[in-house]
């Protein structure tokens, strides 16, 4: 009987619609060149739940090995269905890989998988099978952790990550028809890794794994040939960008010129969604991807205060920031700007120079007011916290808790956070079609656009109230009471807002299945 390999992403709790997991096609495109048969199974594009995964998996077959592609929110529903696959199957061999096993190696050994792999698993994944299938020693094998023969946990060296990506294939797209079914962005990657050294970031984290480059760009001609491939095969033309940083290493404006220009000459036709740092933006380059369709993006900006963004380790100014969000405004492409509101050094006036930073930019979409430094596994923060204040670690959140420093901060903290949890809902569901993005035509975008503004408009509102009143009132007895009454006063906005984001969604046909953002515990 044919061995099969089945690599699955399991579905995770989420805010958010379904994505694609572009690291499944990779990893069985290099598979498939080496001779194996492979089912890619991406759960949550089909929503499925556990016993869904494992019933796929049985169908084709009785798999040799299961490989797990797993990330923060999906972590549990791929841990259920290892062992369950385990207990129906004791010779199946079970691994996993992803930025959760990275950071988290022994505990996913304790719960059943036989082996992690760390890091980019290109170079890794061939030797790791042609290892276990020749049943060999795996000391040879690179980046991974696995228990010896004696049960003693072996983390082995890692080998360089491939520091020429244009040698990488490019990914299978097995997935591809529910991708588009589900009106995504098709994602592609066109580069990896970031040369910031943002201090909470979970990718420099990862690209200080191995000693290669920090981030490594694919070629024009290479993501070119990938995306004609895309349009020819499949007749994609919406494309999500899942670079962390779009502009990074050699792409300058001369770069972005002779990209603009790969995409007119073969008449590509693209609606594309990108992610970028704000310092290597120039109004050139704004304008160029505009012109060949440059939809949307996320900026990470993180915050309005100079002495913040020092602390986080961010390479741009408070002033260049601006200036990207203009240039950006100017050009019509839509914005999410990714905010770190609190860390556990906020001061209150850095709070108050947000306000001043976020009206000035009260254009742009955020996830709403409140938002915190989410401490990852690996990341110079949460090194920095474990050592100082943490409060405990939690496992399957790979989060640690801290708590604020400053006591107005905190009380700033405690409200801002109440009142975004009590419309989370709305907000979610309203930013999810421009955000993730999904394919509507462009009059759909502006009306979903126009109803996050109005809801950032009154988070803005909310904030500046809540700065007031902390300056007003030393009493923070009274916060809750304080804050409670507020958010009663916006009660009938916000189901006016949901009714209007429900009925958008039904004009072009869309569907929000996203439960309460998980994050906001
Ligand atoms: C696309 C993307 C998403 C997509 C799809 C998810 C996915 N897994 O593809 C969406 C938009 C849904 C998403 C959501 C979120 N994401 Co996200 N996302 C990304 C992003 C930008 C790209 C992922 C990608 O496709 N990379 C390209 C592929 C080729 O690389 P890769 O996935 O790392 O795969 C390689 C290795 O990891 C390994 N590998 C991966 N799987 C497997 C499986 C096996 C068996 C093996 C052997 C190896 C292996 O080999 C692969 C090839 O080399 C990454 C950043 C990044 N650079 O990875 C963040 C990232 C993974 N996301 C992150 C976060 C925090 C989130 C959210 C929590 C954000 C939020 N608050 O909403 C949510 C979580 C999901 C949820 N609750 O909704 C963090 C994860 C942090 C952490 N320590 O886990 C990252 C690293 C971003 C960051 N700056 O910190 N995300």
């Amino acid at each position: 009987m044919e061995k099969i390999v089945a690599l699955v992403a399991p579905s995770p709790k989420s805010h958010r619609t379904a994505e694609e997991t572009i690291a499944l096609g990779y990893l069985a495109k290099i598979l498939r060149l080496n001779g194996h048969k492979v089912v890619v199974i991406d759960a949550w594009l089909h929503d499925y739940d556990a016993n869904q995964v494992i019933a796929e998996i049985l169908k084709v077959g009785r798999p040799w090995l299961v490989g797990f592609s797993l990330y923060i929110s999906n972590i549990d529903q791929g841990v259920e269905i290892c062992k369950a696959l385990k207990k129906l199957d004791h010779s199946l061999v079970t691994i996993c890989g992803g930025f959760g096993p990275t950071f988290n190696d022994e505990i996913f050994l304790q719960s059943g998988f036989d082996v992690v792999v760390r890091g980019e698993a290109e170079s890794v994944i061939v030797d790791l099978t042609s290892a276990m299938m020749a049943r060999h020693d795996l000391k040879s094998v690179p980046g991974i952790t696995y228990y010896d023969n004696s049960g003693v946990v072996r983390r082995n060296e890692f080998r360089r990550v491939v520091q020429e990506l244009d040698d990488i294939e490019p990914p299978d797209r097995d997935e591809i028809n529910q991708t588009m079914l589900k009106r995504n962005f098709v994602h592609v990657c066109s580069s990896r890794g970031c040369s910031g050294q943002c201090t909470f970031c979970s990718i420099s984290a990862f690209s200080r794994l191995s000693d290669g480059k920090a981030w490594r760009g694919r070629s024009v001609s290479n993501i070119v040939h990938e995306l004609r491939c895309l349009r020819d095969d499949f007749g994609v033309t919406h494309v999500k960008f899942v670079d962390d940083s779009f502009l990074d290493g050699e792409r300058d404006e001369e770069w972005i010129e002779q990209f603009a220009s790969s995409l007119k000459r073969l008449n590509l036709d693209l609606t594309f969604r990108t992610q970028i740092r704000a310092d290597r933006l120039t109004w050139p380059i704004v304008s160029m991807l505009k012109e060949v369709g440059w939809l949307s993006t996320s900026i990470g900006i993180e915050n309005g205060s100079a002495a913040a963004l020092k602390r986080m380790g961010k390479k741009s100014t408070v002033s260049q920031n601006s200036q990207a969000l203009n240039w950006l405004r100017d050009a019509g492409v839509y914005v999410q700007m990714g905010m770190i509101l609190f860390d556990d050094q906020t001061t209150f006036s850095e709070l108050e120079e947000n306000l001043h930073f976020l009206k000035m930019h009260d254009w742009v979409v955020t996830k709403g007011v409140f938002s915190e430094m989410f401490a990852a596994k690996g990341t110079i923060f949460t090194n920095h916290i474990t050592s100082v204040s943490s409060q405990g670690y939690m496992p399957t959140a790979s989060n640690v808790k801290y708590l604020l420093e400053n006591s107005d901060a905190q009380r700033a903290h405690k409200l801002l956070k109440s009142w975004h949890v009590s419309h989370s809902r709305v907000y979610d569901w309203a930013i999810d079609a421009i955000t993730a993005p999904k394919v509507l035509p462009l009059k759909g975008y502006a009306e979903v656009y126009e109803l996050c503004q109005r809801l950032h408009f009154h988070d803005l509102h909310y904030f500046e109230k809540v700065i007031g009143h902390i300056n007003a009132c030393n009493n923070p007895a009274i916060d809750e009471v304080w804050g409670n009454s507020a958010q009663a006063d916006s009660s009938e906005f916000y189901s006016q807002s949901e009714k209007e984001i429900a009925s958008i969604y039904q004009l072009y046909g869309l569907n929000y299945n996203g439960i309460p953002n998980p994050f906001l515990v």
